[in-house]
């Protein structure tokens, strides 16, 4: 099973035959780095919104309740989803979800494993940039009990809270700006440096992480002291012999990749978007930022 670290899972329920799972969107105050807080919008209390687990074949209902002031959807990013399904109005049929009102997305997952991603289509420079997307799983049924496995999925945020003036960390809870915003903090999970969690593995383990981006920015994320294999990209497997070998990968707005390593160099190793700001909160000089930690246990 993927881990998110920091970020829950969606549980599910059973009705008429079909997976029932329950997002709510609505405002949250989330702490991006200690004392930061700012208000946004998420799913069922945090942003990035609960990760959902699902297998290849489910038939499942998507219900989605709106606590928002405004209308919403929400897409199923890389989906083969009926037209209908696919949260994008007016463009498509698929309806606006009205303040006070839910709607049940209903279709059965015909992708194969991989990573994929959920979002507003309503009004995405302020909908998405606040926060509302979250991760979305199509699990590989023989892979769940394997040994020595690892997988971790880390989704790529960037926020503008401009009240703060450049390298300022005062504490407080800010509005974001959404009027020419300038992205002043970058998480990973939903949090900056030092709040990231750090992604554990011990010795002898295959380590595959899984990284998905929504927003504004391109964010390469390149890892120290191991090489790793790109192994799938927007979902989709990528088959061995056109795997390439690196140790940086662009995590461009819209894509998943899906990268794995084994885990045969102890220590702790950064994790990080190399674009220099991106590393820090705000500017400040201190490491910040989207940026985490591979931790050996053993
Ligand atoms: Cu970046």
């Amino acid at each position: 099973m993927v881990i998110t670290p920091g970020i829950h899972d969606l549980p599910f329920t059973y009705e008429n035959g079909c997976k029932l799972f329950e997002l709510t969107a609505e405002e949250i105050r989330w702490e991006l780095v200690d004392g930061i807080f700012i208000k946004a919008w998420g799913y069922n209390g945090s942003t990035p919104g609960p990760t959902i687990h699902v297998f290849p074949g489910d038939k499942v209902i998507f219900r989605v309740y709106n606590h928002l002031p405004v209308r919403t959807s929400v897409h199923w990013h890389g989906l083969e989803v009926p037209n209908i399904m696919d949260g994008v109005p007016p463009i498509e049929p698929s309806p606006y979800i009205g303040p006070g009102e839910f709607f049940d997305y209903r279709f059965t997952i015909c992708n194969p494993p991989g990573t994929y991603m959920y979002h507003s289509h309503v009004a995405v420079p302020i909908q998405d940039n606040a926060g509302l997307l979250g991760g979305l799983i199509v699990e590989e049924p023989c892979l769940q009990h394997r040994k020595n496995y690892r997988d971790y999925l880390c989704l790529l945020q960037e926020w503008a809270v401009n009240a703060l003036p450049w390298g300022d960390l005062t504490p407080g809870t800010y509005n974001l700006n959404f009027v020419k915003p300038r992205f002043n903090f970058f998480t990973i999970n939903g949090r900056c440096y030092p709040k990231t969690l750090p992604l554990d593995v011990c010795c002898g383990d295959t380590v595959r992480v899984r990284f998905g981006n929504i927003q504004m920015h391109h964010h390469p994320i390149h890892l120290h002291g191991h090489q790793f294999q790109v192994v799938g990209a927007d979902g989709f497997p990528i088959p061995p012999t056109a795997r390439l070998c690196k140790n940086t990968i662009l995590v461009a707005s819209g894509e998943t990749w899906d990268v794995q390593f084994q885990a045969n160099n102890k220590g702790i190793w950064p994790m990080h978007c190399h674009m220099p700001h991106h590393v820090t909160n705000n500017g400040n000089p201190a490491v910040g930022g989207m940026f985490t930690t591979v931790n050996y246990l053993s």
